[in-house]
């Protein structure tokens, strides 16, 4: 069992398809282990995505993520971290690969609809900033 962090961006949540997108997750064998509705602050979004503040696109990017409410989940199953990402689809819709949740919605490489942790370590990381371990279901 893994665990790893998803959020539904704010374009994703504009755009009525949280439960598409849990749909999705759900469909391909991942369990939703805590969920909550936040809307960020700007300080909140820059040391989510403290790794990127040295590219170009950091203000864009925090400015959009502070741009409506999100969705916080942490997902669990086998492999959480790379299924996830699959069915997320590539960074920029563009070039996402047919039926991924970023193909079929993701309307830029900025508005892209989901976030997914890449890795062990950061999966660890995204979900303590967001979650204590009381509010995910074992
Ligand atoms: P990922 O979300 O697929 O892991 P990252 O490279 O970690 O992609 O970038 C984090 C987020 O920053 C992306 O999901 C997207 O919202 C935004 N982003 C990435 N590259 C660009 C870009 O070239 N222009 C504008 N925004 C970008
Ligand atoms: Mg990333």
């Amino acid at each position: 069992m893994e665990r790893t962090l998803s959020i539904i961006k704010p374009d994703g949540v504009r755009k009525n398809i949280i439960g598409e997108v849990v749909r999705r997750f759900e469909k391909n064998g991942l369990k939703v282990a805590a969920m909550k509705m936040a809307e960020l602050s700007k300080k909140e979004a820059e040391g989510f995505y403290a790794v990127h503040s040295a590219r170009p696109f950091f203000g864009s990017l925090t400015e959009f993520m502070t741009s409506g409410p999100v969705v916080l989940m942490v997902l669990e199953g086998d492999n959480a971290i790379a299924k996830n990402r699959e069915l997320m689809g590539a960074t920029d819709p563009a070039k996402a690969a047919e039926g991924t949740i970023r193909k079929d919605f993701a309307d830029s490489i900025e508005s892209n609809i989901v976030h997914g942790s890449d890795g062990p370590d950061t999966a660890k990381f995204e979900i303590s900033y967001f979650f204590s371990e009381t509010e995910i279901v074992r």
